[in-house]
């Protein structure tokens, strides 16, 4: 193991995790149940928490920086191979999600999701893994599959999650992972290092027809207790563990997690929210482009150019400066701040353009036929919208990237200084102003959404936002140790029970979470 390429680590004792007890009763429940659904004694265990992010959202699929932490909450599986079967056989502790079995095929291919005919389920999410992790192994451990001619193994899982599903803290994420790294083990493969896990499996929702950034699974992959990260995706998406300064003796920095309660399944919704955010922001970058004759490289997921693409090839190909190395914070900074200006000047957008782009104007702008912008951009993914908000979204990402990088630097001199209490004004307030983006500028908050925010500003938040990708979900909250449990009370009162009377003491828990920084996907050793 070095300390450039970490291996996602085998743990034989609970001691990782900040709440030993409530896991060892879990897996212990979990086992029962495989024990007794499938007459058989599980051989493995994988885990992979949720994230929460801090800062930066709807970047990471423009491959700028985010901020984000894995937290208590995970996904455990407990499963057995079985290389004499083709069957894949899934059950849960969660009643929701129903047993599910399939075959693998037999010839040794790898299994198809067709996302538009099959009928969807959580196993959907499986295959996924299965995907991802079959292709790993026949680029990387052949061998175990007679070169490809053999098929994976049968195998089965059973499955207990604790991160709140459709609420913002990666569910899906930390369900492929676990499923990703359950089926590896199945079929022998001894390790993966985090990098290797986190390449293969950012792609895993795409099959499911998500263009999801990379963030969940790496954030997932790396956490470390204590600690939260800065992903970054170029040269190379790797995620760095880093420490918050501490506020005084008696007083430590916090983040609160709070479900809105209000589940947005990306799945249904993608055309007209998530997906059409990854088009918008694709669409945008290639239109600046097109103002400077640049073409740039087809990286985003919809195999268009990305703003982060845009960013650099103006420095490196109009400006002819040195590209961005992605680690001096103080260059980033002074590039976005300039490309903020840049996207002021009517010349890139008119008053009119502002307001949004027909499907006709933005093909006139590119010099292209609506026939051709509608191949490129609007068919592979299928979106629904009246107008483009292509100004909109550009201003968000860039706005969004140059928050991380400031908060980056707050907390490079709160470090130096010893000026905890500072930085959790700053952070707070530049955590305030990324809200208020994707409010106006991405429209991905709502009334509520902006409410809890309000309440929680008002009773001991220093900043609150959204957490991924919004249109619902959790909002996440910097405090104090100290001012916790006043911002709890308050949020409970004014929010949860004013808007759901009839809430429980567990639906409250579940909806409220106090989450340390956590370890990252691993094994657990079954004694
Ligand atoms: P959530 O909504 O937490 O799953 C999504 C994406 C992220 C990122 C955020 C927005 C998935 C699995 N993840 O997060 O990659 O783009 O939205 O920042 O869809
Ligand atoms: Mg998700």
């Amino acid at each position: 193991m070095t300390i450039e390429d970490p291996i996602v680590p085998t743990f034989e004792s609970l001691s990782f995790s900040s709440n030993p007890q409530l896991l060892e009763s879990r897996i212990k429940k979990l086992i029962e149940k495989f024990t007794i659904n499938f007459k058989d004694e599980p051989e493995f265990i994988s885990r992979s928490p949720g994230r929460v992010n801090l800062i930066g959202d709807h970047i990471d699929y423009n491959f700028f920086p985010v901020l984000p932490m894995a937290i208590d909450v995970d996904v455990i599986g407990v499963g057995k191979s079985y290389p004499d079967s083709l069957e894949v056989q899934l059950i849960n502790t969660d009643e929701a999600f129903t047993p599910q079995t399939f075959v693998l095929p037999a010839d040794g291919s790898v299994i198809e999701i067709d996302s538009e005919n099959e009928s969807f389920s959580w196993a959907s999410y499986f295959k996924c893994g299965l995907i991802v992790a079959h292709k790993y192994i026949l680029e990387n451990h052949a061998h175990l599959l007679d070169s490809g001619k053999k098929p994976l193994n049968g195998l089965k899982v059973a499955f207990d999650g604790t991160v709140p599903t459709g609420g913002g803290l990666s569910s899906s994420a930390a369900f492929c992972v676990a499923s990703t790294l359950a089926i590896l083990k199945a079929n022998n493969v001894p390790q993966i290092s985090k990098k290797d896990l986190t390449r293969i499996t950012v792609v895993c929702e795409h099959y499911v027809g998500v263009n999801t950034g990379g963030m969940d699974q790496c954030a997932s992959i790396y956490g470390e207790a204590s600690k939260a990260l800065l992903v970054k995706f170029k040269p190379n998406l790797i995620g760095v563990p880093f420490k918050f300064p501490s506020i005084s003796d008696s007083e430590e920095l916090a983040f609160l997690i709070t479900n809105s309660l209000q589940k947005s399944n990306k799945h249904e919704t993608a055309p007209i929210h998530y997906n059409l955010r990854v088009v918008e922001m694709g669409i945008g970058a290639d239109l600046l482009a097109h103002k400077f004759g640049l073409t740039l490289p087809k990286d985003s997921n919809i195999k268009s150019g990305s703003l982060r693409g845009f960013l650099d090839s103006y420095y490196t190909d109009v400006l002819h400066e040195k590209p961005w190395d992605g680690n001096d914070v103080d260059v980033g900074v002074a590039r976005l701040e300039q490309v903020l200006k840049l996207i002021e000047k009517p010349e890139i957008f008119t008053a009119e353009e502002k307001v949004g782009f027909s499907v006709d104007h933005a093909s006139q702008v590119l010099g292209i036929t609506s026939q051709q912008f509608t191949e490129t951009y609007l068919t592979k993914v299928p979106v629904r919208f009246e107008v483009l908000k292509l100004y909109q979204r550009v201003k968000h990402v860039y706005a969004e990237s140059l928050k991380v990088l400031q908060s980056l630097r707050e907390l490079e001199k709160a470090n130096a200084n010893n000026e905890g209490e500072k930085f959790l004004t700053a952070f707070g307030k530049i955590m305030n102003e990324s809200q208020t983006s994707l409010d106006e500028l991405n429209n991905s908050s709502n009334e509520k959404l902006n409410e809890i925010c309000a309440i929680a500003l008002a009773n001991g938040s220093y900043g609150s936002r959204i957490t991924g990708a919004g249109w619902g979900g959790s909002i996440v909250h910097l405090t104090t140790t100290k001012k916790l449990p006043g911002l709890i009370e308050a949020l409970t009162e004014k929010y949860y029970k004013a808007e759901f009377p009839g809430i429980t003491e567990e639906e409250l828990k579940e909806a409220i979470v106090d989450s340390k920084p956590a370890t990252g996907s691993c094994y657990i050793k079954i004694d």
